[in-house]
């Protein structure tokens, strides 16, 4: 059995949707501060929401969770998955790079004590990702601490976890993840450089990411696909050029999502079947044309959120994550 799955809702009946307790994880968007909710399960992305309809993101267990605290890390679990999250205040460290490495070494090994010692997915939201940090942008000190401290546990490329590494507004760093009792199957993509493959000149060390997960659950199987950008090796590519860059981003996702059909029996086959997407985008004004493209490309039928926020690389103007629930 699938141990959840996703919806877009409106964000009106929030108290409601706690009180469920079949709800694994609830993400808000565009609430800078917080949201100053204690329900473990909660959780604010500093990204403003693009669009006139506002969304929270659900994930629904197929069983009722259990949520706490354990220390840094806020999560919730069912039988086969654990939901974590926590959020770093940078001012208590001496840099980005040593909050990012101590950040990630101190919920790395929380995962493994609850028994879900596999990482699947993990969100990254930074900070003024693009911002200088004593001449060297800030994504890449990022970067640093976390390839620091997946190194100390040993994590072999083939086992990265798929993720997101997006600019936020919230003056602190916010990580959450998806992890489970068995591993997933990585998937990269022919036509990129596998990003923990990145030569120096994107940072000293690489971004520890695989492009997609594939995870079996019983017969059905997921696909957890990164933040995907217009990228080809490992060049970004259509400089100025946000709808080219979207078509580059869509058309390294297919080759995933071929990927994932053809060699790990994922029952997927176009885009448009994806159970949901999320687009980031870099200039809010740019949003309207994206969204155009996004219906005339995949259709109506794909849920979408589009929100605004900075990537990872000061030329890129768009990038989209997916997820297959089967
Ligand atoms: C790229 O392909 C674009 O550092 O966790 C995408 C997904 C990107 C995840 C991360 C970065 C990350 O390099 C950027």
């Amino acid at each position: 059995m699938q141990p959840f799955s996703t919806i877009f809702t409106s964000p009106t009946n929030i108290g409601e949707l706690l009180d469920d307790r079949n709800v694994l994880a609830l993400i808000e968007f565009g609430n800078v501060d917080g949201n100053g909710e204690t329900d473990p399960r909660r959780i604010a992305v500093g990204l403003p929401q693009l669009g006139s309809t506002p969304l929270v993101e659900v994930w629904k267990s197929t069983t009722p969770v259990e949520s706490g605290i354990r220390g840094p890390v806020s999560y919730s679990k069912n039988d086969q998955v654990l939901f974590g999250q926590l959020s770093v205040d940078e001012g208590d460290f001496p840099s980005l790079e040593e909050a990012t490495r101590r950040a990630y070494e101190s919920f790395l090994p929380v995962a493994g004590e609850m028994g879900f010692p596999n990482y699947l997915r993990i969100w990254n939201y930074i900070p003024d990702i693009n911002g200088d940090d004593n001449g060297v942008e800030r994504y890449k000190r990022f970067c640093s601490g976390r390839h620091a401290s997946l190194e100390k546990f040993v994590f072999p490329e083939h086992q990265l976890p798929a993720a997101s590494g997006v600019g936020s507004a919230s003056s602190k760093l916010l990580i959450y993840y998806l992890a489970a009792r068995d591993a997933g199957i990585q998937v990269e993509n022919p036509r990129q450089v596998s990003a923990f493959h990145y030569p120096p000149q994107y940072g000293p060390k690489s971004p520890a990411f695989s492009r997609a997960m594939v995870k079996e659950w019983g017969v059905k199987k997921h696909l957890y696909i990164s933040g995907t950008a217009s990228i080809i090796g490992h060049e970004s590519r259509h400089g100025d050029n946000v709808l080219p860059q979207l078509t580059e981003s869509l058309r390294n996702m297919r080759t995933l999502v071929h990927r994932a059909e053809s060699q790990h029996g994922v029952a997927i086959h176009t885009l448009a079947e994806l159970s949901q997407l999320k687009v980031y985008v870099r200039h809010e004004q740019e949003h309207g044309a994206i969204r155009h493209h996004i219906h005339e490309h995949l259709g109506d039928d794909v849920p979408v959120i589009y929100l605004g926020g900075d990537l990872c690389r000061e030329n890129l103007l768009v990038e989209v994550e997916g997820f297959y629930a089967g």
